[in-house]
């Protein structure tokens, strides 16, 4: 992980790129690289004692019960009608990050006690792909802010041209800041798990990110969830 005095100087290097490339390069180029500044500047004041990590991808692959399973409570709606969640909400183990839930606009808020995932802000997203086209800009928004984004999918969805196309391969340069979560894995039998790994990793490696951690996961039966844990 890059230490916050390095981040310092890549953001003032960034930011003098792109003041001496001002008049010289495209201008949207320079506004991109501007932006960064401003966003990475301001995630930086905010401190990095917390990490914001985000459960994202399409509907009903059970971030929401996932969610649920992580902190221990039934704090999101869990649903079979299809979307189900159409705001982000927060668990938050410790006592911090409220200047941080302020600046990410979350409004809904858990404390929990702190423990193994002490610093740990986790996010339950609204879905990418449903009908409901106000879900997917809240899911980008909050995606482009978290320090470590957790994009889950389920035996169906895993191979989503959306999931891949969209989001995985534009952000093949974000490897350590990903990771993928096969949730739903009580449906499958062990060999099936196995070849569904395989087949992920396949599909991973073709988006440029074969390196970011896969966890294999039920929300359902609790199964995988301590080493998901430790990824976070
Ligand atoms: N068998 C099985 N079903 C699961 C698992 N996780 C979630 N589900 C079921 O999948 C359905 C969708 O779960 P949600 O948690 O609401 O899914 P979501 O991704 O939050 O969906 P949206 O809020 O619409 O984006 C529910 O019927 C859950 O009970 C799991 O690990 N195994
Ligand atoms: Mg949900």
């Amino acid at each position: 992980m890059t230490r916050p005095g390095e981040l310092d100087a890549r953001i003032a290097a960034l930011a003098e790129a792109a003041d001496l490339a001002s008049g010289r390069l495209e201008d949207g180029l320079v506004e991109t690289g501007r932006a960064v500044v401003e966003k990475a500047g301001a995630r930086l004041g905010l401190g990095l004692e917390t990490t914001v990590a985000a459960l994202a991808g399409p509907t009903g692959v059970g971030k929401s019960q996932l969610f649920n399973a992580l902190t221990g409570a039934e704090l999101a709606t869990v649903g079979r009608r299809r979307p189900t969640t159409s705001a982000g909400q927060a668990a938050v183990w410790g006592d911090g990050g409220e200047a941080l839930l302020d600046w990410l606009e979350i409004g809904r808020r858990h404390r929990l006690e702190a423990g193994e995932l002490d610093g740990l802000v986790l996010l339950d997203l609204p879905d990418f792909d449903s009908v409901e086209a106000a879900h997917r800009v809240e899911a980008e928004r909050i995606v482009e802010l978290a320090d470590l984004v957790l994009w889950v999918v389920e035996p169906q969805k895993y191979a989503d041209a959306t999931l891949h196309e969209r989001y995985l391969r534009p952000l093949a340069s974000h490897v350590g800041s990903m990771a993928l979560v096969l949730n739903q894995a009580d449906l499958l039998s062990p060999a099936d798990v196995g070849a569904w790994r395989k087949d992920a990793e396949r599909l991973l490696e073709e988006d440029g990110l074969r390196a970011i951690p896969i966890a294999i996961v039920s929300a359902r039966t609790g199964d995988g969830l301590p080493e998901l844990r430790r990824l976070l």
